[in-house]
């Protein structure tokens, strides 16, 4: 293939030069010594399209080192894939704090306001490989690396802040049974499947989490709009060493938005990197997402308020009980470079904490510490992996560990080991000032596989949930676990699965049985302690705090040949002006002119641009266009799946047998845009979000 690039062709005293390889085809070469292709030893290359032959129809010469280099190389490109969380996104940023948090830690990177720590944080899916799609419904991890002046601080979180089990033990299982099922090797990303469940419906542990998964946050809008969270109960220590148990939190300043699951099936067939694009797009054009990170802290005193354990990585705490106290914020501002010298090769560590943040003695989070490092070992096949740019502390770092596979540092002089005098002055040293020291925390008892009493409430915390939620977030959690259950082929599981639903709650179990045509089929399953009515935490509902913007958010505008200039313009105005982008579809993407003969700047074709893609649209044909666009199927579609979808819609005079076409019912979230002054009462409709109550049977009318 011609090697066709899209950057300047190299210059050069003599100019670029081309020649033609057999096929005809152009080759780029160049004199400028800086611009030289080289194998990896430095070696120029004089040509990078044939190989050495015997002859230019001879046999291929063993001595072609450029050729074995090139070969070997790209046959070792690849590195085994995360075992979880395979597909991630990620981008480089910083961290700042608010204020000073001395009060609560001495970690050096919380002290001063005016000090930006460097981060770099890795989105992910869960249970699908490296190229699945980036909506299924799954959890979403949140992993930020900090790169403090006291070493890193990995925080490795996800989306929803309780775990599925709550002893590391029972990973390995969680996960086996999650991922594709290993004979057939399907489903490669969902967790709608008989192995799945299986597991689960065994593992009453798992009730609170499944909720979560099943509810709107398993199918988030972009990961510039999803919350974060440590999960595990860590500590912060103070300079007086005081310590404090802590829960992390990351907010979105976007707010947390999430799609429909109808929508998230066709956004998969329509752009499978669509959370991956939208990412780094924003951040390509300088709308840097940014999250304000907070933190809940108690002592062991909150264990009596709540029922139940800290130290639990099933439960979480409300916020109505202990609210958050923000002590910065976090904005990502830079792409990689490169995919994967840094989103692949980043490896976080739970282990990875600095002075001023201690661990707690959750189960799961004592078995992550061992887990990640060990697992980096396999990925990155060296314990140098720390040398690897993007894992490497942007501190000073000192110790004697030498060798190993792939060493990079050059480690000079005699004394690789302590205590010494040979390094007289110049070897590190142990500093039990600066150094970190682990809280001296007092544990005893015998040693025994036991988990504790406190951990056996599996369902007040689901039940808390799902009575927290609204009617339509209810009704979202219903139908995906009727989803997932349907999709289950073994009926006992099924039946299992909705003994813990009707546990949880009587309407949940009712309400799933319902739909998957079971009624009065759950099992009954005794619980290990009786769920209780936990008082409600509306804090947890993401339509209650569903922010009134769209902001970040795209809006999608169907035109024709002759649209009114004016209107277009008058609504990309508006949107602008509110902070998001408007994007212009048409049936083809080239030859289109507005109402002033003006071209208009199409974007997408109708078919490369489903309407799922958007946050709301608006359909402004001219009265000859809209005759062809009624007559599209794809064009009905468009309008349909975007009215059914809940999102707000726009249109003219000329679309309305369009919007009858596909059923648009008037309601609050549909208005005429006739005219350049209907432009902001369409933003402000966009600006409510979704108009969910269509789900319901209708939203408010006009
Ligand atoms: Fe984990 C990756 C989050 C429990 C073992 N985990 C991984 C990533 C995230 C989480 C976000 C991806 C990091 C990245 O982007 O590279 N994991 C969690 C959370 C948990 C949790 C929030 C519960 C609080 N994990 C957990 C347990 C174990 C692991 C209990 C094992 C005992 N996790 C791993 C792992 C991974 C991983 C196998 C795969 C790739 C990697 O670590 O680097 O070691």
């Amino acid at each position: 293939m011609a090697s066709s690039k899209t950057k300047p062709p190299p210059t050069s005293p003599d100019g670029p030069r081309t020649t033609m390889g057999t096929g005809g085809e152009t080759h780029q070469q160049t004199t400028a010594s800086e611009q030289t292709l080289t194998t990896a030893q430095g070696i120029p290359i004089a040509d990078d399209q044939n190989s050495l032959r015997q002859g230019p129809r001879g046999p291929t010469l063993l001595e072609d080192f450029i050729l074995r280099e090139k070969i070997t190389h790209f046959d070792h490109e690849r590195i085994p894939e995360r075992i979880v969380h395979a597909r991630g996104s990620g981008a480089h940023g910083y961290f700042q704090p608010t204020k000073s948090c001395a009060h609560l830690s001495k970690a050096a990177f919380l002290q001063d306001p005016d000090k930006k720590t460097p981060v770099f944080v890795r989105f992910s899916t869960v249970a699908g490989g490296a190229g699945s799609v980036d909506l299924p419904r799954d959890v979403r991890g949140f992993a930020v690396k900090f790169y403090t002046e006291e070493g890193n601080f990995d925080l490795v979180g996800n989306n929803i802040p309780v775990f599925f089990i709550q002893d590391a033990i029972k990973f390995p299982d969680l996960v086996h049974s999650v991922k594709m099922e290993p004979d057939r090797a399907f489903p490669q990303a969902g967790s709608a499947h008989d192995t799945f469940w299986d597991f689960v419906s065994l593992m009453p542990e798992t009730m609170h989490m499944l909720c979560w998964a099943m509810s709107d946050r398993g199918i988030p809008r972009s990961l510039r709009m999803i919350e974060g969270f440590g999960v595990n109960t860590y500590r912060l220590v103070d300079a007086r060493d005081k310590s404090t148990f802590v829960k992390f939190h990351w907010r979105p300043k976007l707010g947390a938005s999430f799609v429909a699951w109808d929508e998230a099936v066709k956004i998969n067939g329509a752009d499978n990197d669509f959370h991956r694009r939208d990412l780094w797009e924003a951040i390509d054009k300088g709308d840097f997402p940014e999250w304000e990170f907070s933190v809940q802290t108690f002592d062991e005193s909150v264990f009596g308020e709540l029922g139940f354990d800290i130290l639990d990585a099933t439960k979480l705490i409300p916020e109505e009980l202990v609210p958050l106290e923000v002590l910065g914020k976090l904005v990502l501002d830079r792409n990689p470079d490169n995919f994967f010298a840094e989103t692949e090769q980043v490896a976080f560590c739970p282990g990875n904490i600095v002075p001023g943040i201690d661990f707690s003695d959750d189960p799961l989070l004592q078995g992550r510490i061992f887990s990640y490092l060990d697992t980096q070992l396999s990925r990155l096949g060296s314990p140098n992996f720390h040398e690897i740019p993007i894992n490497r502390p942007k501190c000073p770092m000192r110790s004697f560990q030498r060798d190993g596979h792939m060493r990079m540092e050059v480690d000079k002089g005699r004394v690789n080991y302590e205590p010494n005098t040979l390094g007289a002055d110049t070897t590190p040293r142990e500093c039990p000032t600066r150094g970190f020291t682990s809280v001296p925390s007092v544990s005893e008892g015998p040693k025994v596989r036991a988990r504790s009493e406190t951990f056996s409430d599996h369902y007040s915390q689901a039940r808390m949930f799902f009575r927290s939620m609204t009617e339509i977030e209810q009704l979202h959690i219903k139908n995906a676990f009727a989803f997932e259950l349907g999709k289950v082929e073994t009926l006992p599981i099924r039946k299992r699965m909705l003994g813990h639903l009707t546990l949880i709650d009587s309407t949940l179990g009712d309400g799933v049985a319902e739909r998957l045509g079971m009624e009065g089929e759950a099992d009954l399953i005794k619980p290990a302690r009786a769920p209780i009515d936990a008082p409600l935490s509306p804090s947890l509902s993401l339509v209650k705090k569903a922010p009134q913007t769209i902001e970040g958010r795209k809006i999608g505008v169907l035109v024709t040949d002759g649209t009114s200039a004016e209107l277009l313009n008058a609504l990309k105005q508006a949107v602008e002006g509110a902070g998001a982008a408007l994007d212009i579809v048409a049936l083809k993407v080239a030859g289109l002119k507005d109402d002033s003969g003006a071209p208009i700047a199409v974007k997408h074709s109708l078919g490369g641009a489903p309407s799922v893609v958007f946050d709301a649209v608006a359909v402004l044909p001219s009265a000859t266009g809209a005759a062809a666009l009624s007559a599209d199927h794809r064009a009905v579609g468009w309008v349909a799946d975007a009215f059914n979808h809940c999102k707000a819609v726009g249109y003219n005079e000329a679309a309305v047998e369009l919007m009858t076409k596909a059923c648009v019912a008037e309601d609050l979230g549909v208005g005429k845009l006739s005219s350049a002054s209907d432009a902001t009462a369409f933003v402000a409709a966009a600006k409510l979000g979704r108009f969910w109550d269509r789900e319901l049977g209708g939203a408010p009318k006009v």
